[in-house]
């Protein structure tokens, strides 16, 4: 029953949650009722992205802050979401989240996500994934994301607090980042701090993050050093996050990023209708009819497009 599958989702049972975000990551029949059904129940959870370069350590710092949150009793929920899934079916996530030693507390729930498949785009995705952990009861949901790109940029606009986890060697994506930097990150990590380097690449983070226009009041993102391995410099990592958070709380940052992911899901539900009801089957088929000219024989797109909208 459908009601009986919110109340589970709720009361925070594990498969019920596993159910939906099932439905929403594969947009099966359903999902959309099951994201109209939890809207009244989403919490206050905060939502927290980990990016960075493959093997900087992301997992194994986001291990130690489950670890610090679980301190708090509070529930966390960890996603995995991997841009190179289509191939390995997700498999490969399974391995980038191995080593989380959490697997068998009943207040960390840990999942991975493939970030294509399925309808409507990965920003929207994310956040509805986001939004049934919050209806079921999360208080922390982490998103683990590699690299620096368009995967990235989509997460980042589904979390309240985005931690860029790079490495001593990283120096050359930063300065291919350099101006995107800001836009993407709260918080910087030099994690692999015990290597050779890491004092380095905080000097010239420090200086590009500094040398960025800045109004008075806003939130200048902060560099730390960390050893996930070992945890040093985790307390201060974790401080930093709560501080973040405060930050965007305080200001009203934190709803204005909320109603901006309320008017996207809008925006998207009615591009998707919309597009169902135009594409008509005469509609497709007129389509295919100027395919199946030379190039030259076509009618413009620019009028083609038009007269779809002309003609019923
Ligand atoms: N020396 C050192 N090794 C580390 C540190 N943090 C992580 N590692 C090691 O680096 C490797 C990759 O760590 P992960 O935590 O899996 O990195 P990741 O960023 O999650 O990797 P992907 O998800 O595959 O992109 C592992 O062998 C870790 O033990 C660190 O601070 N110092
Ligand atoms: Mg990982």
């Amino acid at each position: 029953m459908f009601s009986d599958l919110i109340n589970k989702i709720q009361r925070g049972e594990r498969a019920a949650v596993a159910r939906a975000i099932t439905a929403i990551e594969n947009t099966l029949p359903g999902h959309e009722e099951i994201l109209a059904a939890i809207y009244p129940f989403r919490g206050r959870a905060f939502r927290i992205g980990i990016t960075g370069p493959p093997g900087a350590g992301k997992s194994s710092l986001t291990d130690k802050l489950v670890t610090l949150y679980r301190q708090q009793h509070k529930n966390v929920a960890v996603i995995g979401v991997d841009p190179t899934s289509p191939f390995t079916g997700g498999a490969l996530l399974g391995d980038r989240i191995r080593m989380l030693s959490h697997f068998d507390d009943p207040g960390v729930f840990i999942r991975s996500m493939g970030s294509r498949g399925g309808h409507g785009g990965l920003a929207t995705r994310t956040q509805e994934v986001g939004d049934v952990f919050e209806a079921a009861g999360f208080d922390i949901i982490l998103f683990e994301t590699v690299g620096v790109g368009q995967v990235e940029l989509d997460v980042v606009q589904a979390t309240d607090s985005v931690v860029v986890v790079l490495v001593p060697e990283s120096g050359d994506e930063i300065q291919m980042m350099k101006a995107g930097l800001m836009e993407i990150g709260d918080l910087f990590v030099i994690n692999k701090a015990d290597r050779a380097d890491a004092n380095k690449l905080k000097v010239t983070l420090t200086n590009i993050l500094n040398s960025a226009p800045q109004s008075t009041g806003q939130w200048r993102p902060e560099v730390l050093m960390t050893v996930a391995t070992t945890g040093e410099g985790l307390d201060p990592l974790f401080k930093m996050i709560g501080t973040h958070l405060e930050y965007i709380r305080e200001t009203g940052l934190w709803q204005q990023k909320m109603d901006a992911r309320y008017a996207r899901q809008v925006r998207e539900q009615v591009s998707k209708r919309f597009d169902n009801t135009f594409w008509t089957p005469q509609k497709k088929q007129a389509l295919e009819d100027q395919l199946s000219l030379k190039p030259a024989d076509r009618i413009n797109p620019i009028d083609m497009a038009g007269s779809l909208f002309v003609d019923g």
